[in-house]
C-alpha cells in the first residue's frame, strides 16, 4: 500500500534515522514522527477530513509506515544506546599499569636532627637520657644550682614565672639535679628538652632546646671534660675540628668554662660567621661543690663536671641559618631543605 504523501514522510523520516547520531538526536525523531504532535499522528488523525474513498488507503498505508519506523528507532535506539555504554565504561576504565602517585613524605626537622645527633654521640659513650617536667619550681631551676636570689637570671624579665614559686624551666639543669638526689653516683647524664626564657630576636626564641651533660664520679676531673668535649667536637663538626676552653663564670660551676670550636666554615682564618675563627658552642664547668652537697653528695668523696648547650644555635652554625624563627614558622620550603 504506497500513498505520495505517506511516502513522503516515510522517506524523509527513514533518512533522518540513518543520520541520527546519538540517543538522543533518535528520541527527538522519534516525537517528531510518532509524537502526539508528530507528522503521521497528525495525518492519521485528519483521515476525516480526506474524500471517503481515501481513507482507507491513506490511514492503511500511514499505520504500516508507523509501525515499521517504531521498529527501526526501536533498533537503532538499542544500538546507540550500546554503543554509548561502551563509550562510557572505556572512559571510567582505570588504567592498572599507570605509575602510582607518589606519597608525599614528611621529614625530621632540624632540630631533632641536630637533637638526635648530640644524644647519639653521648649514648656512644655511655651516657643514658633523662628527662624531667618543664614546669619547674624555683627550688630546682634556681635555689639546688647556687642560682642566689638577687640573681639577674631570676628577674621576671628573663623567666616566665607562673607563681612566685613555679615558672618555665630556663635550663635542663634542673633535670639533672633530680636525677643525682634519686640516685647514686657514678651519674652520667644527658638531658636534652624544651627551655623558655623571655627574649626573642633574630638568635633567641622564647621557647628553645637546650642539651645538658652531667657526669659525676670518684676523682672526676676537668681533664675529663676536655677529653669528652673534643671527641664530641669531632663527631660533630668533623675529624679535623679543634675546640678551646675559655674562662667564663657559671653558678653552679667552679672553675668554668667556655667552649669554641675551630670555625668549619673557614677553617680558621676568619670569616662573617666566626669573625676571629672560632665558634663559641657550649658553657661547662666542674660541678660547684654546693650543688653536690645539695643533692646529698659529699663533695669530698666524688667530684663532677657539666656543660650545657642550645640545640638551635648548633643547628644555626651547622646549616648556616641566620635567623632562628625560621625553625618555628614550619614553612615547608625552609623544612625540605634538610629532607
Ligand atoms: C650554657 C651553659 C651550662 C651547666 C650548664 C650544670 C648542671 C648542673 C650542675 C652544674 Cl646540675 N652545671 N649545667 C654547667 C655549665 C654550663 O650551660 O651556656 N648553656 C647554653
Amino acid at each position: 500500500m504506497r500513498h505520495p504523501r505517506v511516502d513522503a514522510i516515510a522517506d524523509e523520516a527513514r533518512a533522518a534515522i540513518a543520520r541520527a547520531g546519538s540517543s538522543a538526536e533518535l528520541e527527538q525523531l522519534r516525537v517528531r514522527y510518532l509524537g502526539r504532535q508528530g507528522a503521521l499522528t497528525l495525518l492519521l488523525r485528519s483521515l476525516g477530513t480526506l474524500p471517503e474513498k481515501e481513507r482507507p488507503l491513506v490511514g492503511a498505508a500511514a499505520n504500516e509506515v508507523k509501525r515499521e519506523l517504531e521498529a527501526l528507532l526501536e533498533l537503532k535506539l538499542t544500538q546507540r544506546r550500546e554503543a554509548e555504554r561502551r563509550q562510557e565504561r572505556a572512559r571510567q576504565r582505570l588504567d592498572l599499569t599507570l605509575p602510582g602517585r607518589r606519597p608525599p613524605l614528611g621529614s625530621c626537622h632540624p632540630l631533632t636532627r641536630v637533637q638526635d645527633e648530640i644524644i647519639a654521640i653521648f649514648v656512644g659513650l655511655g651516657f643514658s637520657v633523662a628527662e624531667g617536667p618543664e614546669i619547674e619550681s624555683d627550688y630546682f631551676n634556681f635555689e639546688a644550682l647556687n642560682i642566689p636570689k638577687d640573681h639577674p637570671a631570676r628577674d621576671m624579665q628573663d623567666t616566665f614565672y607562673l607563681s612566685e614559686d613555679t615558672l618555665l624551666r630556663t635550663h635542663t639543669s634542673p633535670v639533672q639535679i633530680r636525677t643525682m638526689q634519686s640516685q647514686r653516683p657514678p651519674v652520667r647524664i644527658i638531658c636534652p628538652g624544651r627551655v623558655y626564657r623571655r627574649d626573642a630576636d633574630i638568635t633567641h626564641s622564647p621557647m628553645f632546646h637546650q642539651v645538658e651533660g652531667l657526669a659525676v664520679d670518684r676523682q672526676v676531673s676537668m681533664a675529663d671534660l676536655k677529653g669528652t668535649l673534643e671527641l664530641f667536637a669531632r663527631e660533630m663538626f668533623g675529624p679535623r675540628s679543634r675546640i678551646r676552653f675559655r674562662p667564663s663564670f657559671f653558678p653552679f660551676t667552679e672553675p668554668s668554662a667556655e667552649v669554641d670550636v675551630l670555625c668549619f666554615l673557614c677553617g680558621g682564618s676568619g670569616c662573617r660567621v666566626c669573625k676571629d675563627g672560632w665558634l663559641e658552642i657550649l658553657g661547662s664547668g666542674m660541678v660547684h661543690p654546693q650543688v653536690l652537697g645539695n643533692v646529698g653528695y659529699d663533695p669530698e668523696e666524688v667530684t663532677g663536671w657539666a656543660f650545657g648547650m642550645g640545640i638551635e644555635r648548633i643547628a644555626m652554625l651547622k646549616y648556616g641559618v641566620d635567623d632562628i624563627r625560621l625553625f618555628f614558622e614550619n614553612d615547608l620550603r625552609f623544612l625540605r631543605q634538610f629532607a
